[in-house]
C-alpha cells in the first residue's frame, strides 16, 4: 500500500516571511545596472553600478542587517562596506554578505556566469574571513556530503563522489578556477580520468553548480581549488539551502598574511565545514544572472521590458525558486536610469 501522507520532517512551521524573495529585488537591480557594462572591459564600472543599484533596495528589506562580507575596506568603498548597517531597521538581526557582482571581469569581458549575489544568516553566524583572502575549497553534491574524507587525496575524493552518485569517475566533471596555482590539482584530476570545467572567475556560481545535483543541471559534479574566502562563505550560505557540502581551509597568500591570521586566532590547518562557514537555521540566498551562464540567464534589455533570471533559496524550508522577472523601465524603481 502506498502512503498518501505527505513527507514531513516535523520541522515545518506556519508560513512566514521569506526574506530571500525580497532579496531578489536587490540582486535584480544590481544585475540590471551592471549588465549595461557587458563587454566594455571595465570591471570597476561593473562593480560600481551594481553596488549603487543594490544598496537602496537592501534598505527596504525588513531586517536589521550588518554587512559582514562586503565590498571591504581595501578599496575604501563608500558603500556596502564591512560593518555597515543595512535594512529598514525592523525585523530580524542578521549578518549579510553581498557580492554585488561575483565575477566583475566576467561581465567586463562578457564571459559566462557573472552573478549578483546576497546572502543572509542570523546575527553572528557567518564566518569572518578577517585577513584571509583565499581559501582552499572542495564542494560536493548532497549525496556525497557525508561520504567523503575532505583530507583524502584528490583522486580518492573524486572516486568517493562517483561512488556516492552511482557514476563512473570518468563521467564526472570538476569545476576549477582557471589559474596557474591549480596546475598540480588539474593534473591530479586528469590522472583519475575526470573532466574539468574551467571557470575564468566566479566560484560562487561554480559551487552552486557542483552542489545542485538534482535541482540545477549545470553539468558540474564537484568543485576544487583556491578561491576567495568571502566567496566561500557566500557559497556556504547557498549550500545550506541547496544541500551538499563545502569544506574550506584558509590559504594565506604570504608570510605576512599567515602571521596576521595566526595572531588573530585563525587555525590554518582546520577544515571548516558548511555550518562553520554559515550557521544558524535561518539562511537566505538570492542571486541574479548578469551574463548568460550554465546556472542563470543574463539580463535582457527589451523594447518594453528588461528581463532577469534569479535564484531565491531558503535553508529552513529548503525551497529553491527560479524567478524570471520582467521589469518596466518606466515604472519600476528597480531599474536604474540610463547614465
Ligand atoms: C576568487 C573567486 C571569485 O575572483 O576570489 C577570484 O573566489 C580571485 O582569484 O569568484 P584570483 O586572485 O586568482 O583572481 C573570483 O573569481 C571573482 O570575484
Amino acid at each position: 500500500m502506498t502512503s498518501t501522507q505527505p513527507r514531513s520532517t516535523g520541522r515545518k512551521r506556519e508560513p512566514d516571511r521569506n526574506l530571500a524573495v525580497e532579496l531578489v529585488r536587490a540582486t535584480e537591480a544590481a544585475a540590471m545596472a551592471s549588465g549595461r557594462y557587458l563587454g566594455r572591459g571595465d570591471k570597476n564600472q561593473v562593480d560600481a553600478a551594481a553596488v549603487d543599484a543594490m544598496r537602496p533596495v537592501l534598505g527596504t528589506v525588513a531586517m536589521r542587517g550588518v554587512v559582514v562580507i562586503g565590498e571591504g575596506e581595501k578599496d575604501e568603498a563608500p558603500m556596502l562596506f564591512n560593518g555597515e548597517q543595512v535594512g529598514d531597521g525592523t525585523g530580524p538581526e542578521v549578518d549579510i554578505a553581498v557580492d554585488p557582482v561575483d565575477g566583475t571581469t566576467l561581465v567586463a569581458k562578457a564571459l559566462p556566469d557573472g552573478l549578483s549575489v546576497v546572502a543572509l544568516a542570523e546575527r553572528g553566524k557567518m564566518f569572518d574571513p578577517g585577513p584571509c583572502f583565499y581559501m582552499r575549497k572542495l564542494v560536493v553534491p548532497p549525496a556525497a556530503a557525508s561520504a567523503i574524507d575532505p583530507e583524502a587525496p584528490v583522486g580518492e575524493i573524486i572516486a568517493a563522489v562517483g561512488k556516492a552518485l552511482g557514476r563512473r569517475t570518468d563521467d564526472l566533471t570538476v569545476a576549477v578556477l582557471d589559474r596557474p596555482r591549480h596546475e598540480g590539482l588539474i593534473e591530479s584530476i586528469r590522472s583519475v580520468g575526470a573532466m574539468i570545467k574551467f571557470l575564468p572567475d566566479g566560484d560562487v556560481a561554480g559551487a552552486i553548480m557542483a552542489a545542485s545535483e538534482d535541482t540545477i543541471d549545470a553539468g558540474v559534479d564537484l568543485l576544487f581549488g583556491i578561491g576567495g574566502t568571502p566567496e566561500g562563505v557566500i557559497a556556504a550560505a547557498a549550500l545550506r539551502c541547496l544541500g551538499g557540502a563545502i569544506f574550506g581551509r584558509l590559504h594565506p597568500r604570504n608570510d605576512e598574511e599567515r602571521a596576521a591570521a595566526i595572531e588573530q586566532g585563525y587555525d590554518l590547518d582546520r577544515i571548516l565545514t558548511t555550518t562553520e562557514l554559515c550557521g544558524g537555521d535561518d539562511v537566505f540566498f538570492a542571486a541574479t544572472g548578469v551574463t548568460d551562464g550554465a546556472l542563470l540567464k543574463g539580463v535582457r534589455y527589451g523594447s518594453e521590458r528588461i528581463s532577469t533570471t534569479s535564484l531565491s533559496m531558503r535553508a529552513r524550508s529548503g525551497t529553491i525558486r527560479f524567478i524570471q522577472t520582467f521589469h518596466d523601465p518606466d515604472r519600476s524603481s528597480l531599474v536604474p536610469p540610463l547614465g
